[in-house]
């Protein structure tokens, strides 16, 4: 099959499952069009069935927003016209979705007929997508996909709550790629973090308000007093300032290291005992995903798609958001030393559940069922 990738290219959970499903469906054999306005920040493989289009966004002193939506959609037009595409796979829905709606009504006018699928990520139904500057749009795309995700089911719930959608929604987790994100050997890289065999604790994150760092380091401040840690914070974003300054006033700057964006995540994740993610909201929580594959287990909320990841006393514990006792006890238990192996191969077990080689097929059978309708439709 021939399919076009819309998504965010740079970091962030949407853009990287995006760019990851891409490279897997090119190693089964489809030709993958990514069509973003940077080069997607996971595009480091290459093979003969990718192929990247950058979306151009002239200036004009007029412009006080560059119309990004309408390059997007000419762009779509031209790439689909071009490479002869047989679907379109908008990832966040917005603007992507509505983006796409136009660029297929121009398409249909030259008797080319082309289905979307839209998959929603998270923020923009649970947070952007709802607010009143968005929502007609966010309703009227994801009504006109020919086919719509989720990446769980807690989100397809939200979908259906907060918009008036008329359509069926499939689920579709979000995935791992476990020859990348494995537990590899890194003892110098601990050693120089915990000379005295502290445990390490590590949370990544786009330092977004709605990852709720304060709890990260206040479960830390905690968890210190109780098993001699250290703490990584990866990732960088608005909140980063503030959560460099309550590390400071809380007298933690020895225990505690910000490493900024980091590509190599799962050299850091190799490291680790325990990852954390006490996030407000969270569609799925595809950074704990990866913390699983390289066997560290997690402490996260409840949030969400959270407990369709998380098992409850098997790959770590949940507890509800804000709860920063709740979270210290368990991650204490996780670390004493007569618990923590169990739950490195647990964590292991679960995210095998989440191998790509498992999901992309979910994702290769949804794609030939909208085809094969959207054809049915055309006749
Ligand atoms: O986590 C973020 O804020 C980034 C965001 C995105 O859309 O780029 O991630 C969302 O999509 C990921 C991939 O599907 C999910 O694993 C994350 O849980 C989700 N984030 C939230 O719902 C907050």
């Amino acid at each position: 099959m021939k399919i076009g990738i819309v998504c965010y290219p740079t970091f962030g959970g949407s853009g990287v499952v995006a760019t990851e499903l891409g490279k897997a469906l090119a190693k089964a054999g489809h030709q993958v069009h990514f069509i973003t306005y940077s080069q997607p920040q996971r595009l480091d493989f290459f093979n003969e069935n990718l192929y990247y289009h950058e979306v151009n966004i002239p200036a004009y002193p007029l412009f006080q927003y560059p119309p990004y939506e309408s390059a997007l959609s000419s762009a779509m037009v031209h790439v689909v016209a071009s490479a002869g595409l047989d679907l379109l796979h908008v990832h966040y829905a917005i603007p992507h979705a509505s983006s796409a709606y136009l660029a297929k009504q121009i398409l249909a006018q030259q008797g080319i007929h082309i289905p979307v699928i839209t998959t929603l990520h998270g923020t923009d139904i649970t947070l952007v997508g709802k607010d009143e500057s968005y929502e007609p749009v966010v309703t009227f795309s994801i009504n006109q996909s020919d086919g719509v995700t989720t990446v769980s089911d807690s989100l397809r719930k939200d979908t259906y709550a907060h918009f008036n959608i008329t359509r069926d929604i499939e689920v579709i987790p979000n995935f791992i790629d476990l020859e990348r994100f494995n537990r590899q050997k890194k003892d110098h890289f601990k050693l120089a973090i915990c000379p005295n065999n502290e445990k390490l604790i590590v949370h990544t994150s786009n330092f977004r308000k709605v990852k709720r760092i304060d709890d990260v380091v206040l479960v830390f401040d905690k968890l210190r007093k109780i098993t001699p840690s250290k703490l990584l914070l990866v990732g960088d974003g608005p909140e980063r300032a503030r959560i460099e300054r309550l590390c400071k006033d809380l007298d933690m700057l020895s225990d505690v290291r910000f490493l900024g964006k980091l590509d190599a995540i799962e050299e850091v994740l190799s490291v680790a005992d325990l990852f954390l993610m006490p996030s407000e909201s969270e569609s799925f929580g595809l950074a704990a995903l990866e913390a699983l594959a390289c066997e560290v287990p997690i402490i996260t909320s409840n949030a969400g798609g959270l407990p369709e990841l998380n098992v409850q006393g098997y790959s770590g514990f949940m507890s509800n958001v804000g709860d920063v006792d709740d979270m210290v006890r368990h991650a204490a238990y996780i670390l004493d030393d007569s618990n923590l192996q169990t739950f490195k191969e647990n964590a292991l077990a679960r995210a095998k559940e989440f191998d790509v080689a498992k999901i992309l097929p979910q994702y290769e059978a949804y794609y030939e069922k909208v085809v094969e309708n959207s054809k049915a439709m055309a006749l």
